[in-house]
């Protein structure tokens, strides 16, 4: 097989650089190590900045979104029993944020992907990157035969655990990592969410409500890194949960069975630079954030935005300037979100080691952040996402 760009992974990242590349007319294909099943069935991210929004559209799908996605002004933060504040996006950055999960994301960019008449490959073993600094290529297996594609430019669009990020040699890069003493416990219900999105540091730890559409709730709560799924059944979920938040909020949550329960451990990594040779990194390939702030998502579109410009400019302007630029311009954005997300997860979260002293600096900061306009202003913008660079 022959292809201008070869794509590793259909997570987000792979299949929006997939969508775009096509609209721009620059051959592509993707190889997948899951089937397309499971893909579809993991839960995620579920909010989204409005630059993501833009992409979304201009990249031809946002016809579902903009139906049945959630406008909402921002977030709210409720601390020390009843305090509570706002992140108005709408009203401090001038964008609102929008609900809308990831598990539909990609259910979309797989239709437009089928609709454009281009098959994904699922279930591809053994994938191996060669000559990334030359003429690349890639081999892999399916259904046991070894195949090979002879490519221009790889895009390692494979997530955290891919095989892209490690085809770079320990000696061109360097890597950047904050592990969190605990993670998240997610539920996933068919019950009406709350109306607002809500983070609240409690004294029992952090917890979260959000939603996905009108019967479908997404909620988090702070757990310790050995939480056994198995002692968590939904009664004690909800119980934990509702204890977290002040009553008004806990007397308006509707209860009822899981229909999905996971705990997510909490990672901030940056690999740099983000380009070797001709392998350019996209998406968690390159670095994670903690879910607080919601920018993992985010940042993935972003960096595919600037990728799939780059690579339109090279074959279809012979224009290589964007390409150069790639990993510079990506990490300035991945950097703004990477110092956001471990920011508000200090915030938020309570930590095994905090004394006295380091609660009442985070009481402080969001009494701050409740009366200051300045402070406000400055870490509404962020929430709602840098802009783009042209
Ligand atoms: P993905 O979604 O991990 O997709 C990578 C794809 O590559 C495939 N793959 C391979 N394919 C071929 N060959 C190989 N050798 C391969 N190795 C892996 C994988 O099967 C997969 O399909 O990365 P991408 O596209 O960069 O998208 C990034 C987002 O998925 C991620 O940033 C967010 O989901 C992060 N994240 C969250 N972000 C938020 O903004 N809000 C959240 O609430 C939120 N919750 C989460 C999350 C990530 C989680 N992970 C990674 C475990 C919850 C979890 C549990
Ligand atoms: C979610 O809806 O899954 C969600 C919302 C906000 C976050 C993280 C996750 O910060």
């Amino acid at each position: 097989m022959k292809t201008q760009v070869a794509i590793i992974g259909a997570g987000p990242a792979g299949l929006l650089l997939s969508q775009r590349l096509d609209l721009e007319g620059v051959d592509n294909i993707v190889l997948e190590s899951q089937s397309r099943e499971h893909v579809l069935s993991r839960i995620r991210a579920g909010v989204l900045e409005w630059g993501s929004v833009e992409v979304l559209r201009e990249s031809g799908v946002g016809d579902r979104m903009n139906a049945e996605g959630h406008l909402h002004d921002g977030t709210d933060i409720v601390w020390s029993g009843t305090n509570r504040l706002t992140l108005n996006t709408r009203v401090y950055a001038d964008r609102p944020m929008m609900a809308y999960g990831q598990t539909n994301i990609t259910e979309d960019l797989y239709a437009a992907r089928d609709a454009a008449g281009q098959p994904i490959v699922h279930e591809v073993e053994e994938v191996v990157l060669h000559d990334l600094e030359s003429t690349p290529s890639v081999t892999f297996s399916k259904n046991g035969r070894v195949e090979r594609i002879d490519c221009e430019f790889v895009a390692g669009c494979d997530g955290f655990h891919g095989v892209s990020r490690s085809s770079i040699p320990p000696t061109q890069r360097r890597e950047f990592e904050k592990v969190y003493p605990f993670g998240w416990l997610g539920i996933l219900s068919e019950t009406p969410p709350i109306d607002e999105i809500v983070y609240a540091n409690s004294e029992r730890g952090f917890a979260l409500c959000s939603q996905r559409n009108p019967m479908l709730s997404r909620y988090y709560v702070q757990c310790a890194l050995d939480t056994n799924l198995d002692d968590w059944p939904d009664d004690r979920f909800w119980e934990e949960l509702k204890a977290r938040f002040p009553s008004e909020i806990a007397d308006s949550i509707i209860t009822g069975p899981s229909i999905e329960k996971s705990i997510a451990p909490l990672r901030s990594y940056v690999s740099e630079p983000m380009r070797w040779g001709r392998l350019f990194l996209a998406g968690d390939a390159a670095h994670i954030v903690p879910p607080t702030g919601a920018k993992g998502l985010n940042l993935a579109i972003s960096d595919v935005f600037y990728l799939a410009r780059a690579l339109s400019r090279f074959f279809n302007h012979h224009d290589d300037r964007y390409l150069e630029s790639y990993s510079d311009m990506a990490l300035r954005r991945v950097w703004g979100a990477a110092r956001f997300s471990w920011w508000l997860t200090l915030l938020l979260h309570r930590f095994p080691d905090q004394g006295p002293f380091d609660l009442r600096a985070q009481e402080q900061e969001l009494d701050y952040l409740s009366t200051s306009e300045a402070y406000m202003r400055s870490v509404c913008e962020q929430y709602a996402g840098l802009p783009f660079e042209s």
